[in-house]
């Protein structure tokens, strides 16, 4: 692959890794270059320097998708079409976490691969076989000498974690039956240009997908999207659904058609394109830096909301720190307590609905806009006022 920067994030801590009041004295804190090219070939988006999965991947992993309502809901409703649709005889999820898609499905039905330890102990705990390991054709191999017919694999915003595809789509092949389907889900590089979101750029998304790409990838291991659905999740996600070559049994969607031709109509096939989003990065970091320099002028106090891997990439490139957000409410266990890698701003425990802990409130898990608007509606009621950066840096 010969990628071509387009984007230079600056140096980046690995975004889940939260420290303790003993770690910010030691200062043993690692940063890292984060830089994103676009190849011509194959057009796949990717971070240049990769950092091990056994470093971001861990018995410490914090982030668990089970707090957000809706994922669950997004899960649960895709189990439900999944059943209804392919009524699938075994599923393999790559990337289980803690559970929010295997649960809703029969103990028996259904395996999880989960590298870090402590999330797949979770599941385990639950009752679902769950294999602690990095995907990989060895553990194709060993699942496959045990469960027979695997007719359904799926991936959510996983596949977007691991290096190599390569080892990716051939262990997925050996595993799959013929008849079998493959549902992949991640971030929409089309939805992230759109918005700017650049904060989908951190060490443990290594690709962000576009269709363009997705396809020309899949050909080489006689794989084929014959439909995709547009999510709101994440920020805008794609589901693709994917088949084998040979297996005759489903048409392509024209939906498949329609997407292709949006992403090409945008300009993800050219170059400039992206130094065009390079730019976009630009101004929206000028603009966001603006925005809490005024309110600290007129000293204003500012919280965060939501210490997603993402708003690290946010902080690090606007030079955000402690000086400016106070701190940052999260329901997230293992984040609570400890401060954020890179600005160090401490994370808070979120127990109740805001009431008047702050003037303004950044929005870092702005992907859950509609689930965090509704729990705070009675703050908004108030005059209450939220700072976002997409689409673009403003206050609502
Ligand atoms: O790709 C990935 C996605 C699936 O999850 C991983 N690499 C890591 C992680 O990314 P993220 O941390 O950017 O994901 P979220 O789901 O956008 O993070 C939201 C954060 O906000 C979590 O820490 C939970 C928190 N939260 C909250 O405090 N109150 C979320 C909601 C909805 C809330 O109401
Ligand atoms: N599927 C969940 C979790 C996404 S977070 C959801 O959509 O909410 C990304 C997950 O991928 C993490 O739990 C991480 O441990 C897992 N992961 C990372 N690299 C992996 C690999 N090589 N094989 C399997 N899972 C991996």
């Amino acid at each position: 692959m010969m990628y071509k920067k387009f984007l230079d994030l600056g140096l980046q801590p690995l975004a889940n890794k939260y420290l303790t009041k003993k770690d910010l004295i030691k200062k043993k804190e690692r940063l890292y270059h984060l830089e994103v090219g676009f190849d011509e070939n194959t057009k796949l988006v990717s971070i240049l320097k990769n950092i091990s999965a056994e470093k971001m991947f861990d018995n410490k992993y914090p982030y668990r998708s089970s707090l957000s309502k809706t994922m669950l809901n997004s899960f649960k409703k895709l189990a439900q079409k999944v059943n209804k649709t392919f009524n699938p005889n075994f599923i393999i999820e790559i990337g289980s976490n803690d559970g929010s898609f295997i649960k809703n499905f029969d103990k028996k039905k259904i395996i999880g691969v989960e590298p870090c330890t402590n999330m797949a102990n979770i599941t385990k705990n639950m009752g679902y076989k769950t294999y602690s390991n990095f995907w990989n054709i060895k553990l194709a191999k060993k699942i496959k000498l045990k469960v027979k017919s695997i007719d359904m694999v799926y991936a959510a915003n996983t596949i977007s974690h691991i290096k190599n595809l390569d080892s990716v789509f051939n262990s997925i092949n050996h595993i799959l039956s013929d008849k079998g389907i493959l549902i992949i889900e991640d971030p929409s590089l089309l939805e992230c240009f759109k918005i700017v979101s650049y904060d989908q750029f951190y060490n443990e998304h290594i690709y962000i997908f576009s269709l363009l790409s997705m396809k020309s990838l899949l050909k080489k291991y006689k794989l084929e999207v014959f439909n995709i659905e547009k999510l709101s999740t994440h920020g805008g996600s794609l589901r693709y659904y994917i088949k084998k070559d040979s297996n005759n049994k489903f048409r392509i969607n024209k939906k498949v058609k329609e997407q292709l031709n949006q992403e090409i109509k945008f300009g993800l096939n050219k170059f400039l394109t992206y130094i065009k989003f390079s730019k976009n990065v630009d101004n929206s970091r000028k603009k966001l830096r603006a925005i809490f320099s005024k309110l600290k002028k007129h000293n204003k106090k500012i919280i965060g909301y939501g210490s997603a891997a993402k708003v690290c990439t946010i902080l690090s490139l606007c030079n955000i720190k402690s000086e400016t957000l106070d701190y940052f409410f999260d329901t997230t266990p293992n984040k609570v307590g400890k401060y954020m890698p890179g600005s160090h701003i401490y994370v808070k425990k979120y127990i109740k609905p805001l009431t008047n802990e702050a003037d303004y409130v950044f929005l870092g898990a702005w992907n859950f806009k509609k689930e965090i608007f509704n729990k705070e509606r009675k703050f908004i009621k108030r005059g209450g006022k939220f700072i976002t950066h997409v689409p673009f840096p403003k206050i609502i």
